[in-house]
């Protein structure tokens, strides 16, 4: 009996430990478990407070909200930001990220700090170019078919030149250019190409270089053209994103160009929602919109999966567009998942 009780008493001793073990256990893997088990990925952009730019930051934070990591969003807006913000996301112990870098030729700079924190990177919108002037293929990246893209923006210009029944003598067009970054190059490219190939004149084609990528920077350059071409009575415009063409319709209404003397054809369809909006039509017709799910939630999936499962991502990824007008955008971006 008193051995019995004494055995008993044992066996309580040992369960009690065990659970003691086990609550131990428990408390140490709470305290540390979501420091080291949480993935945090990276997601800087160039210029965070276009729409398109938040759009992405939507998406992939859908994608952390899904998986369960943290996203750590990072305004980048030039080089020193950029490489301040790699060194901040490897002290707060991030595995890897995604970037839209504000200048492409910091490239090879974004590699060697990324390596040296051993982070994973992968580029979304703009390809990184090397020292050489070649894309940098070695970085996986996902961007749009930028010059078929331009290509569907002067289809759909002279389409529209047609339809309207315009006097091809009294027409040309603008395009807003900005040249150094090659997406924005094979968008405009395209588009004139197209235009040429659909029997505009190349004469009354002209390009006009935008200094900054953003409205201002479009108004100003088309500024420049149309005061040196006064004679136009109407006109085309296109250029690398909606801003771009924002920023040109703006210029030409105020020299008194309206709805019915402008096409205007931008791409992104994510930031000219407001001009859709407008109660009466600019001449802002129409936009090619890109996928910004894709460019958010796919990115930040990818390295999501990089990281925890060793799948690397697929090194290029091109997306593509639809064009979206006044009368379609709603339902196109509800059918997208852009709008409730
Ligand atoms: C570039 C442009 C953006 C967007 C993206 C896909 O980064 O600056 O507006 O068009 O490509």
């Amino acid at each position: 009996m008193i051995r019995w009780s004494s055995n008993a008493g044992g066996r309580q001793w040992a369960a009690v430990a065990f659970l003691l073990l086990l609550v131990g256990l428990a408390g140490g893997c709470e305290r540390r478990g979501p420091e080291s088990t949480t993935i945090k990925i990276g997601f800087l952009v160039k210029q965070p407070e276009e729409p398109w730019f938040q759009n992405e930051w939507k998406f992939a934070q859908q994608a952390a909200d899904q998986y369960g990591f943290k996203l750590i969003k990072i305004g980048a807006v030039d080089g020193e930001k950029v490489l301040a913000a790699i060194d901040n996301l490897a002290a707060q112990g991030a595995q890897g990220f995604v970037i839209c870098t504000p200048d492409v030729r910091l490239g090879p700079a974004i590699v060697a700090r990324a390596a040296a924190h051993n982070l994973k990177l992968l580029s979304v919108d703009d390809q990184f170019v090397g020292p050489d002037g070649e894309f940098m293929t070695q970085v996986h990246h996902l961007g749009i078919s930028a010059r078929s893209i331009g290509q569907e923006v002067g289809r759909a210009l002279l389409a529209e030149m047609r339809r309207r029944g315009w006097n091809a003598d009294e027409v040309a067009a603008c395009v807003i250019t900005f040249e150094e970054l090659d997406t924005a190059r094979q968008r405009t490219d395209g588009a004139i190409e197209a235009l040429i190939a659909g029997g505009f004149p190349k004469d009354r084609i002209f390009k006009a270089p935008q200094k900054t990528t953003d409205v201002p920077g479009a108004f100003d350059a088309a500024n420049i053209v149309l005061t040196q071409h006064s004679g136009v009575k109407r006109w085309l415009t296109c250029g690398m994103n909606d801003n771009a063409v924002l920023g040109a319709v703006r210029a030409m209404e105020g020299r008194g160009f309206n709805a019915d003397t402008v096409i205007g054809i931008g791409i992104n369809g994510t930031d000219c929602i407001d001009e859709f909006r407008k109660p009466e039509p600019t001449g802002f017709f129409a936009s090619v919109l890109l996928t910004p799910r894709r460019h958010g939630y796919e990115t930040a999936e990818m390295m999501y999966k990089w990281i925890r499962d060793g799948v690397e991502p697929p090194k290029l990824t091109y997306t593509s567009g639809i064009l979206i007008t006044r009368d379609t955008f709603e339902q196109v971006l509800k059918e997208q998942g852009l709008l409730n």
